[in-house]
């Protein structure tokens, strides 16, 4: 069974509760378990890390490497700052789906840029909860 592991990043923990024009209505802990029961159709395993912790973040990645198949990540704030979670992602071999809930280009300019983009093999932005779901479904037919 393929193993995906789903990174969220700094202040993620807030979703639901603050900024729901921005972000919706439904909690990180509602968008785990939709995430689940799509695991559950697709037949892969899934473990879920949030952290507001950039080496966390880090050492999360490097632990990968060696037990699971794909990687989705939302990196939060990290995403326009951090060449480390950049790094960890270039050194492991395992495809990752940056995954953003708002569209970051709708949206200020310092969100236009990601540090992480370039080593994913793709970005979903702007598509809410469904952006994990589908990096899912991709990651579980590669
Ligand atoms: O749209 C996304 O998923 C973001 O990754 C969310 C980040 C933001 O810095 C990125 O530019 C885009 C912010 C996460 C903080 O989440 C909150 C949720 C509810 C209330 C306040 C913050």
């Amino acid at each position: 069974m393929k193993k995906i592991l789903i990174i969220n990043g700094p202040n993620l923990n807030l979703l639901g509760k603050r900024e729901p024009e921005i972000y919706g209505r439904l909690t990180l802990a509602d968008i785990e378990n939709e995430i689940k029961k799509l695991a559950t159709e697709l037949k892969v395993e899934v473990s879920f890390f949030r952290s507001n912790h950039e080496g966390e973040i880090v050492d999360a990645i490097g632990k990968s490497k060696d037990n699971c198949d794909g990687i989705i990540i939302n990196p939060a704030a990290y995403t326009h700052t951090s060449v480390a979670i950049r790094d960890a992602l270039a050194a492991v071999d395992v495809p990752a789906i940056e995954v953003h809930i708002s569209n970051v280009y709708s949206r200020e300019e310092f969100r236009h840029n990601s540090f992480i983009a370039p080593v994913c093999i793709g970005q979903i932005a702007g598509l809410g909860i469904d952006g994990y779901l589908f990096a899912l479904k991709k990651l579980s037919s590669i």
